[in-house]
């Protein structure tokens, strides 16, 4: 068993700790934030700083915002070309404004969250560290196994800072502090399964796995791995799976900069779990993520803003901080589908929910992203006056986004056709051509129905956000006029 926790050890430590490895933040050090002043805008480029490090570049006056341990900093602070070197503080906290992460935006456009799903009503279980109370997350409840047994259940505390940042991904507050969660009206549950160092032995993690299924939890949410496969671990996951529970693990942070080995942990790796690997904020892989044929999705996993102990908040970077991304997505297609089962969800988010970005190997069906609410688009299509025709179309298109149907995502569209004085136009022939945005075009053919009404509907195929164009003639025998119908919209991400 010492190697097992060994295992899970390590690569929990990599994970808490990040991935770079220079005097910029070395080791386990936690970062921190710095202000750096310099003399002036030249001398910001005389003073050499890895760009990585840099959280903020202020173009309108010569201070940069820098993450570094404490040596980085004493070193720069005796640079000539700088003037002072300040560690940041939540002195800005009664400015009382809230930051998304950028993951957020990447996943569900700038400020399309506000008005998005939120996960309400679906309940994930974070098998992590546990949670610490924080003035931005609100618990729903949670238990601990640790060392092969269960202590008292409400003392789920996170110790190590680990579980609170993967708690806040999923389900920081929407409020005026701090930062927001993907799913933030999801019930997250702490369930802790690492200790104060972020190990745990497998049969803790299987304690918390076999607790989330008894507890009817919807998604269980794994930041954490081993490279040795474990036959009881498996089988734990599994039967969660079958349960109708959606298993989310972190792929691993053992990648390199090729990108070709197979180096997915487990449990990602099993074919009941969703294995999620990192991307940066140009939708690379960082090389730290792993890669395989096994790997399922990609999200944002590097600098991540989210809460942390002592009611703080901190920047992490690794597979475990993409992982909860996925688990609250999860949440939100719960939301838009609510008759669809766990594994048409899944299928939903391989399918429709996701941004191809090349190489399976490295990003697997690709960059997550979010569902949105309906969209409805009601456009009247002017009509020019032909003195010749005694009566003429006015045709009008509507578009609908239909979230309704579970097995793949559908757009509506409905024509309907009036004559100049407002009545109803029967049996008017539609003939459209859809150009989307990836993917062959499509056709729509068909009659005006009694009440002057024809709905066709498009299929969303993967990647379907960007431009439609929708164009074609309405036509009627009895009318002397041919209306030509055109129509473009934008499905924005
Ligand atoms: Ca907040
Ligand atoms: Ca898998």
């Amino acid at each position: 068993m010492r190697v097992i926790v060994s295992t899970l050890l390590i690569v929990l430590l990599i994970t808490v700790s990040g991935f770079n490895s220079n005097a910029y933040g070395s080791g386990q050090e936690k970062k921190e934030r710095y202000l750096v002043t310099f003399e002036n805008q030249g001398a910001k480029d005389r003073v050499h700083i890895p760009q990585h490090n840099v959280v903020y570049d202020f173009s309108s006056f010569s201070v940069s915002v820098v993450e570094m341990n404490e040596n980085a900093a004493n070193g720069l602070a005796n640079n000539p070309h700088v003037t002072a070197v300040e560690k940041d503080s939540l002195v800005h906290a009664h400015s009382q404004s809230q930051e998304a992460d950028w993951g957020l935006t990447r996943i569900y456009g700038e400020n399309d969250w506000e008005t998005g799903f939120t996960g309400t009503g679906v309940k994930i279980a974070l098998l992590d560290s546990g949670i610490a109370e924080h003035p931005d997350l609100q618990i729903a409840g949670g238990a601990a196994f640790l060392g092969g047994s269960r202590t008292n259940s409400e003392d789920y505390t996170d110790e190590n800072g680990h579980g609170t940042h993967v708690a806040g991904i999923v389900g920081a507050l929407n409020n005026e502090i701090g930062t927001v969660g993907i799913a933030h009206e999801a019930d997250i549950y702490g369930v802790k399964v690492l200790d104060k160092n972020g190990s745990g032995f497998l049969s803790d993690v299987a304690a918390g796995v076999d607790w989330a299924v008894e507890q009817e939890m919807d998604i269980i949410n794994l930041s954490l791995g081993t490279s040795s496969h474990s036959t009881a671990l498996e089988k734990a996951v599994n039967e969660a799976y079958e349960a109708g529970v959606l298993v989310v693990a972190s792929a691993g942070n053992s990648g390199n900069r090729g990108g070709n080995n197979d180096t997915v942990m487990y449990p990602a790796k099993y074919e009941s779990v969703i294995g999620v690997g990192a991307t940066n904020q140009d939708d690379e892989r960082p090389s730290f993520s792993s890669t395989g044929p096994d790997l399922e999705a990609a999200a944002p996993g590097v600098q991540i803003l989210s809460t942390y102990l002592k009611g703080d908040y901190a920047r992490l970077s690794g597979t475990s901080m993409a992982a909860p991304y996925v688990a609250g997505n999860l949440a939100l297609l719960k939301n838009a589908y609510p008759d669809a089962d766990h594994k048409e969800i899944r299928e939903m988010l391989q399918n429709h929910y996701t941004i191809d970005l090349g190489s399976t190997n490295r990003y697997g069906y690709g960059l997550i992203q979010a569902p949105h609410k309906n969209k409805e688009v009601e456009v009247e299509v002017e009509i020019e006056d032909d003195e010749h025709a005694e009566e003429e179309f006015v045709p009008s298109l509507n578009v609908t986004v239909d979230h309704e149907s579970p097995a793949n995502g559908k757009l509506d569209v409905t024509i309907s056709t009036t004559n100049q004085n407002g009545e109803k136009v029967q049996e008017a022939a539609i003939d459209l051509l859809i150009n989307a945005p990836r993917g062959k075009d499509q056709q729509i053919e068909g009659f005006t129905s009694e009440e002057g009404i024809y709905t066709g509907t498009i299929d969303l195929h993967r990647n379907f956000y960007g431009e439609y164009l929708i164009s074609g003639r309405v036509t009627h025998p009895e009318f002397k006029d041919n209306k030509d119908v055109s129509y473009s919209f934008t499905l924005a991400r």
